[in-house]
């Protein structure tokens, strides 16, 4: 080795350490006060336990998304490096994937997936919600995460994709597994794995071309990629991306909202008073909760961020999390406040791999938040809400609420 040369798992010098582990119980379950040590060490820190980089702060983790040339997702974006590992499932087209595949693959989905064709879902959309809200408020005590922000997405995403009615409880318990495995090979990994290996096989069955509705997304998405000259097994492969990112993320977006709603009463009343705030409220809802909360990448060649150089083949944790509260970022970050202006944030990441399902997502939890603004009249915690450890997701397992129907 040239004496120069650093391996990507060495210590560097000169960058602060921390030995603290973002993929604990106890940091999973309260994040902040970590986030805010990392962002204040300095602009990039060096993770001792898992020898990989991070970045936390706004600048810093929009500026590693936005060098997709040099910080590549081909390599994974977890904490494997599948240039040394192999990948546990093959690798998705779209988000472990770089350019020029990956742009061609976007092309494939953003020429059916458009704002032309969410416009069209909207009405069916808000009556679904309406629908379910009204039912679950005559109730009073419910809990807010089976009941409404499971429940919600369960019903209008498999009916858009086409998914048979048979076998949707797959869905969760295999978007927890994905998400999961983005970690390391921890508690959490481990009991995901166990119990999405048995979705998995159903997940596939639904992703082959003729297992699905005629008609709807599935479907529309395996008609493009074949256009688009993809072979059988790469259509139902662009297909899993939708059934592994598209429902647990929504759950867990609308679980918080129903949770930031009920324990900031006057965020609820700007909300009733304004119904038309519901997408907003959503949008603060994903800063300030960030259903996903952090996803790595692969430094391809030696290079540097602000100033601080990175080897070959480091791994570089991104918490999109702490730079959606980094105070260099937004005023009083740490409050919910649906009035204020939540652009900018990355809780659907940025740049190339920004997230394809966000219109898609906003769509649910409008829909889903002007359901509730309209039809309950006070929504109140009824008890302890229960956190669900994730590697990379945060939302409820369970959020016991009282509704007051309006
Ligand atoms: C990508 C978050 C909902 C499908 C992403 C990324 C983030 C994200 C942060 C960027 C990944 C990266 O840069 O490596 C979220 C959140 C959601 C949500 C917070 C809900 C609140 C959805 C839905 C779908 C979806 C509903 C499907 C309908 C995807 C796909 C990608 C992606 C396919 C990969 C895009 C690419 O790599 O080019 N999402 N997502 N997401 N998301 Fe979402
Ligand atoms: C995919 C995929 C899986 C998990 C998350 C995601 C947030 C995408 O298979 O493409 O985006």
């Amino acid at each position: 080795m040239a004496r120069t040369a650093r391996s990507a798992a060495e210590a560097p010098a000169g960058v602060p350490r921390l030995d603290l582990d973002p993929f604990s119980d106890d940091f999973l379950r309260n994040p902040y006060a970590g986030h805010a040590a990392m962002r204040d060490a300095g602009p990039v820190v060096w993770l001792e336990r898992y020898r990989v980089y991070a970045v936390a702060r706004h600048q810093e983790v929009s500026g590693v998304l936005a060098d997709h040339g040099t910080f590549v997702s081909s390599r994974g974006v977890g904490l494997s490096d599948f240039a040394k590992e192999k990948p546990w499932r093959p690798p998705s087209l779209l988000l472990e994937a770089d350019p020029p595949e990956h742009t061609a693959a976007r092309h494939v989905v953003t020429s059916i997936l458009n704002p032309k064709l969410l416009r069209t879902l909207k009405e069916d959309f808000q009556l679904k919600a309406d629908a379910l809200v009204a039912e679950v408020a005559a109730r009073g005590e419910v809990d807010g995460v089976h009941d409404l922000a499971e429940r919600y997405p369960l019903q209008v995403f498999p009916d858009w994709v086409g998914l048979s009615r048979e076998g949707r409880e797959n869905l969760l318990p295999y978007g927890s597994m994905v998400f999961n495995t983005f970690g390391p090979i921890n508690h959490l990994y481990e009991k995901a794995m166990e119990r999405g290996s048995r979705a998995a096989g159903w997940i596939m069955e639904q992703c082959t071309p003729g297992n699905i509705e005629p008609g709807g997304f599935g479907a529309q998405l395996h008609a493009s990629a074949a256009a688009a000259g993809y072979t059988e097994e790469d259509q139902a492969r662009l297909l899993r991306s939708f059934l592994s990112a598209g429902v647990d993320t929504t759950v867990h977006g609308i679980g918080s909202a129903l949770h930031c709603l009920a324990a900031n009463p006057e965020q609820f009343r700007l909300l009733k008073d304004k119904p038309s705030l519901a997408r907003a409220a959503f949008e603060e809802t994903i800063r300030h909760a960030s259903p996903v909360q952090t996803f790595f990448r692969t430094a391809d060649t030696d290079t540097e961020v602000s100033g601080v150089p990175l080897p070959e083949g480091a791994k570089v944790l991104m918490f999109l999390a702490a730079a959606n509260r980094d105070p260099r970022q937004w005023e009083r970050p740490d409050e919910f406040d649906i009035t204020r202006r939540a652009g900018g944030h990355v809780g659907f990441g940025f740049g190339v791999h920004a997230c394809l399902g966000q219109m898609l997502a906003r769509l649910e939890g409008e829909c889903l938040l002007g359901a509730v603004a309209r039809l309950v009249d006070r929504i109140e915690l009824a008890g302890e809400p229960e956190i669900q450890l994730n590697n990379t997701l945060r939302g409820l397992e369970r959020l016991p609420l009282r509704l007051t129907p309006a």
